[in-house]
């Protein structure tokens, strides 16, 4: 049972960090889909909730150094 969310992040400036995003979002485990974008500055996440947390996403954003939240 996948769920979907929408985060808010900060700190993207063009279609690189876009990339980064995405990236650090999709190779999580569990994590099937991320729709990242640069003028809603929001990431549409699927994942499976029994594979991967949702501060595991916030951390793997924040890890690539943009802020992460998770009111969407
Ligand atoms: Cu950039």
């Amino acid at each position: 049972m996948t769920k979907t969310t929408t985060l808010r992040i900060e700190g993207m400036s063009c279609e690189a960090c876009v990339r980064h995003v995405t990236e650090a979002l999709t190779r999580l485990d569990g994590v099937e889909s991320a729709a990242v974008s640069l003028q809603n500055k929001s990431a549409q996440v699927v994942y499976d909730p029994e594979r991967v947390q949702l501060q595991q996403l916030l951390d793997a954003v924040e890890e690539e150094g943009y802020e992460a939240f998770a009111d969407g």
